[in-house]
């Protein structure tokens, strides 16, 4: 497979003004009748050839202009149809049969369950008939579907429903427009027995748009979650970045298939059902957030991804970044925005750093790939989001709205880059941003160096920050980052006042006591002035950049940050620091045959924050939960992750803790029940999240929390009390605690799919030595299905991924388990063959793990019929 690269960008030498389709679905095969209207793009040139792009295609028949096309004016190849001698404009029609039924890649137009659906992003157009499958070509598409009536009673497509009639042999037609030009990759289609729930939605202007979710029958009462928060979604758009829905009709559609969590296809959105489908026993809290986040996250593309869209592929994370940054906002004015944020950087720090510092490490804005759906990353989603939250920083709420609108006025309709995107917030803002693009072209996470120095007779303090930005592939040295560093000073009695040396004080506030540090140097000094006491620097504030941050706190100093900054994410981010100094420590006395030693100011700091009432049970949640194993192993650096180590040293630290504040964590725990019927509020999911937590080291330190748990799991009305209390017996018990809960989630809920996914999910996880054939013995059971996506990832994904003790065995049997795996995967489904191998590539961080995990990557190189998915990453992992 090659490579493309961005700066071989070339504007298509045609545009396809109407795309026409007609679709005979069927259970055999599939014909699709194309009708694209040619158009030369004069701009680029005066070639009458054209290269369309086709894959796993039979050309039945093709015509131009109406007549059979001459064999000598094309030329069929693997992935291409090639045409000669096209006039300026024509009209070229096509007929070509595939074969839906046997897609497992679930790319195309492919079959889950009882229906027929479509995945075209990225390039998934191709394999339904031929075209130009790149997002630069806009075309508006009218689209009509032949099926059985009876199997397929619902027939969707992207744009309007504009007729519907009955043909004579039991077919029923329908026809759909879409007015707005789109990219083949927003093309949709779906044909199903389905039910739906219906509701509406009047805009600003007074439109009223008919809202609909389509299921299969026996979800149709789990869908008014999705909905409601599809309504909220729509609302916020409006009210907060002024956007307005465009069409009659929105529709949704959930499938079980399916390789992401879902598509923003124009005004026809297919969700994975996990994304979309919510009931209290078969959805978690989490679970529930999580789909309010993605409906959002999938309608909010309406403008930033579908009105405007991408040049090219490199352009990902315009469309994404923006996006994710849009329904992060969105979630943290529906709950706590410091909870929100806390979330988002748990996951940056513990899978987008660790990215960005492995062999796969690529900027915000690509410069080249192998296969482009190896580059739906976290660096491109989460860190694209970061960076637009950095240009919101530096311009400020309104300048960056005023952004925004010029963004979405002066390129709606076209497909832009991230150059543009920034240029529009320069422009609407005056602000400069040369230097900050080197966010979009440089790959990895930039080092803050911090050191301070007090002069108690002048009161001054200065900080000294230094920066840096370690080598990534094909970029060894890095200019230096534009890093927006928001940050406070405490003493005593609270915030102090900032007063920078040299600069007028701030006559607009009088309660100065936050500010952004523009760093853009290699190294700076800023000296703060008129100090009555040294204070405790509290830096990042809000995590306002997505940097490592290095500061040499002692641990009183973490405490003071913990209890009295005014920033909920510096408070959280001290206990989290402090989490980790202490099971570093641990793990040293573990590792030198002593025994573990937790520093009783831990404890006691424990302590003080479970008896903490003022403050948020969810937020209270966040910051006693201890640092990921997977987190400890980034921090170890390459070469020096000890997994045994970190999961011994994290277990000893949560049973002192469990055994020391056991009181408190009772008395919380016995708190915090929630008696009311179940209900996805605010509230609720505090409780219970704190409640799982103190159960958590409750059962770390012995029997009396494993009793808990076993009644939280008899006792239980929902799914997220109920998998609460499963993992922790499961994670701390023996056999005999956790074999018949186990046995039992499976007899009440085994009729759930959504529900046995998690149970799957739970064992993946267990650290005890029979991790491994379990995982194996549970890929025989009738309930596992190798081409299901979220089947695989449930066991597979959360072995790989969540299971770092077994996964790492020294036997080497978790690697194995794995390749065998991806390699079974590679031919049926390469998308996630290819994300499922991510936890090998880090081969680099794990003490004494490099050579066996190098060597399943390297069987995997030398296997026949490599997809070009999995190639990219075991050849880019190898060097
Ligand atoms: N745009 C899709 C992702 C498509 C992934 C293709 N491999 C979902 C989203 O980000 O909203
Ligand atoms: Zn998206």
């Amino acid at each position: 497979p090659g490579t493309i690269y961005l700066k071989d960008y070339q504007a298509p030498n045609y545009l396809i003004n109407r795309t026409e389709l007609h679709f005979v679905l069927g259970e055999e095969e599939t014909l699709v009748t194309s009708r694209l209207h040619l158009l030369r793009n004069t701009e680029n040139g005066d070639s009458s050839e054209l290269i369309l792009d086709g894959q796993d295609l039979e050309l039945v028949e093709i015509y131009l202009d109406g007549d059979v096309l001459d064999p000598s004016c094309y030329e069929v190849g693997e992935a291409t149809l090639l045409l000669r001698d096209l006039p300026e404009q024509c009209l070229l029609s096509c007929v070509t049969r595939i074969r839906p039924q046997l897609n497992t890649s679930l790319e195309g137009l492919y079959r889950s369950q009882t229906m027929f659906c479509t995945q075209c992003e990225a390039e998934g157009f191709r394999k339904i008939t031929y075209y130009l499958d790149r997002p630069d070509v806009m075309s508006v598409f009218t689209v009509t579907i032949d099926a059985d009536a009876d199997r397929y009673p619902v027939l969707l497509s992207n744009g309007n429903l504009e007729e519907t009639s009955l043909l004579a042999n039991g077919l029923t037609r329908v026809l759909w427009h879409d007015p707005f030009p789109k990219p083949s990759y927003l093309f949709a289609l779906v044909a199903g027995d389905l039910e739906h729930i219906e509701d509406s939605f009047t805009t600003c202007s007074g439109r009223e748009v008919a809202l609909r979710i389509y299921v299969e029958e026996k979800d149709i009462d789990k869908c008014d979650h999705a909905m409601d928060s599809l309504k909220r979604s729509m609302r916020w758009d409006e009210e907060v970045f002024g956007r307005e829905y465009d069409l009659d009709i929105f529709n949704v559609v959930a499938v079980d298939d399916f390789n992401m969590g879902a598509m923003e296809n124009k005004s026809l959105n297919i969700f994975n059902t996990s994304c979309v489908l919510c009931d209290p026993n078969t959805t978690t809290d989490v679970g529930y957030q999580r789909v309010e986040a993605i409906v959002a996250h999938e309608y909010f593309h309406n403008w930033s991804g579908n009105r405007v869209t991408c040049r090219d592929w490199f352009q990902l994370s315009l469309k994404e970044g923006f996006t994710v940054f849009r329904d992060a906002e969105f979630s943290s004015d529906m709950g706590s925005r410091t909870v929100k944020r806390v979330e988002d950087v748990t996951l940056l720090r513990s899978a987008q750093f660790a990215e960005d510092a492995g062999p796969m490490a690529h900027p915000v804005r690509p410069e080249s790939y192998i296969e482009i759906n190896n580059f739906y990353t976290l660096t491109v989603y989460e860190k694209g989001a970061e960076v637009v939250r950095m240009i919101h920083t530096l311009l400020g709420p309104q300048a960056f709205r005023a952004g925004s609108d010029l963004y979405f006025a002066r390129h709606d309709g076209q497909a832009v880059t991230c150059e543009d995107f920034v240029l529009a917030m320069e422009e609407a803002s005056g602000a400069d941003l040369g230097q900050f693009r080197n966010w979009y072209s440089q790959a990895g996470t930039p080092r803050l160096t911090v050191t301070d120095a007090w002069n108690k007779e002048a009161g001054s303090y200065a900080l000294t920050i230094s920066q840096s930005c370690p080598a990534t592939p094909g970029q060894d040295d890095k200019k230096p980052f534009v890093i927006p560093v928001a940050m406070g000073l405490l003493g005593d009695a609270g915030n102090l006042r900032l007063q920078l040396q040299g600069e007028a004080p701030d006559p607009d506030t009088e309660d100065n006591t936050h500010m952004v540090l523009m760093v853009d140097k290699p190294e700076q000094t800023f000296v703060f002035e008129g100090l009555p006491e040294k204070p405790v620097p509290s830096l990042l504030r809000g995590f306002s950049a997505p940097v490592r941050l290095e500061f040499d706190y002692s641990r009183n100093d973490l405490c003071r940050l913990m209890s009295g900054d005014d920033d909920g994410f510096v408070r959280w981010d001290s206990a989290q620091s402090l989490g980790v100094s202490v099971i570093t420590e641990v793990q040293a006395q573990l590792l030198a045959g002593d025994e573990a030693q937790v520093d009783p100011l831990f404890l006691e700091a424990c302590g003080a924050l479970l008896q903490d009432d003022a403050l948020d049970p969810a937020m209270l949640a966040e910051m006693l939960s201890l640092p990921s194993e997977n987190y400890l192993a980034e921090l170890a650096g390459e070469g020096a992750a000890d997994v045994q180590g970190i999961y011994r040293a994290r277990t000893a630290v949560l049973a002192a803790v469990g055994s020391h504040c056991r009181e408190a964590l009772e008395q919380r725990y016995a708190q915090l029940a929630v008696e009311a019927k179940y209900a996805a509020t605010g509230e609720q999911i505090a409780a219970r999240s704190l409640r799982a937590v103190c159960l958590n080291y409750l059962a770390a330190a012995g029997a009396s929390g494993l009793a808990l748990a076993n009644a939280q799991f008899a006792a239980a009305d929902n799914i997220t009390e109920r998998l609460a209390a499963l993992r922790v017996l499961s994670q701390f018990g023996s056999r005999s605690d956790w074999e018949a809960p186990m046995a039992k989630f499976y007899d009440d809920w085994g009729h759930e799919t959504l529900a046995v996914n998690q149970w799957l999910a739970v064992q993946a996880s267990m650290p005890d030595d029979g991790a491994i054939a379990r995982v194996r013995h549970l890929m025989e059971h009738p309930d596992f299905d190798l081409r299901n996506p979220n089947k695989v990832r449930s066991l597979v994904g959360t072995f790989a991924g969540q299971n770092p003790l077994n996964f790492h065995r020294e036997d080497g049997s978790g690697y194995r388990l794995l390749r065998q795996v991806v390699a079974e995967l590679n031919s049926i489904n390469p998308q996630i063959a290819s994300r499922l191998l991510a936890p090998l590539t880090k081969w680099r961080y794990y003490q004494g793990r490099a050579e066996q995990m190098r060597s399943e990557l390297e069987l995997l190189a030398s296997m026949d019929g490599l997809s070009a998915d999995v190639f990219e990453v075991v050849s880019k992992s190898l060097k």
